[in-house]
């Protein structure tokens, strides 16, 4: 089944998203298969960012990503990389439709609540840096026979 990385950024948490944000991708019918609450340490977020590194930004990315504790999480599901970007809208929010996470909650680009995995590639790499194996849990719910 497909995985994507998914994660609440510094200004998500410090708004009391965590649960909201969850709630949406629960209710699609995406299944979590593994979340944590941790603080990016400066390496990471380089490497995570590594595409932006050229970019005017990317100081200021990095230094956002790093100023507070992030909600990590890897979400299994059929289409879930590409459902999960069109359920999160646009990059910059003043693009982004209502109903979606950055439409709804967030007004400036660089302060917009979630990132998600835009690819395949992204996804695998993403997922590799932020879980070890054994963080993610392999497990089957019944409620999965109405959905897929
Ligand atoms: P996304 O997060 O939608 O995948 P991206 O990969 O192009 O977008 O950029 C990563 C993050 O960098 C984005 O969520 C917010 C920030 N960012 C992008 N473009 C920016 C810009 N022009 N000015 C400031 N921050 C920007
Ligand atoms: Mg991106």
């Amino acid at each position: 089944m497909e995985k994507t990385f998914l994660m609440v950024k510094p200004d998500g948490v410090q708004r009391n998203l965590i649960g909201e944000i969850v709630g949406r991708f629960e209710n699609k019918g995406f299944q979590l298969v593994g979340a944590k609450l941790m603080q990016i340490p400066t390496e990471l977020a380089e490497q995570h960012y590594g595409e932006h590194k050229e970019r005017p930004f990317f100081g200021e990315l990095v230094d956002f990503i790093t100023s507070g504790p992030v909600f990590a999480m890897v979400w299994e599901g059929e289409n879930v990389i590409s459902t999960a970007r069109l359920m999160m809208g646009a990059t910059n929010p003043k693009d982004s439709a209502p109903g979606t996470v950055r439409g709804d909650f967030a007004v400036t680009v660089g302060k917009n609540i979630i990132h998600g995995s835009d690819s395949p590639e992204s996804a695998e790499r993403e997922i590799g840096l932020f879980f070890n194996q054994e963080e993610l849990v392999s497990y089957s719910k019944s409620s999965n026979d109405w959905i897929n």
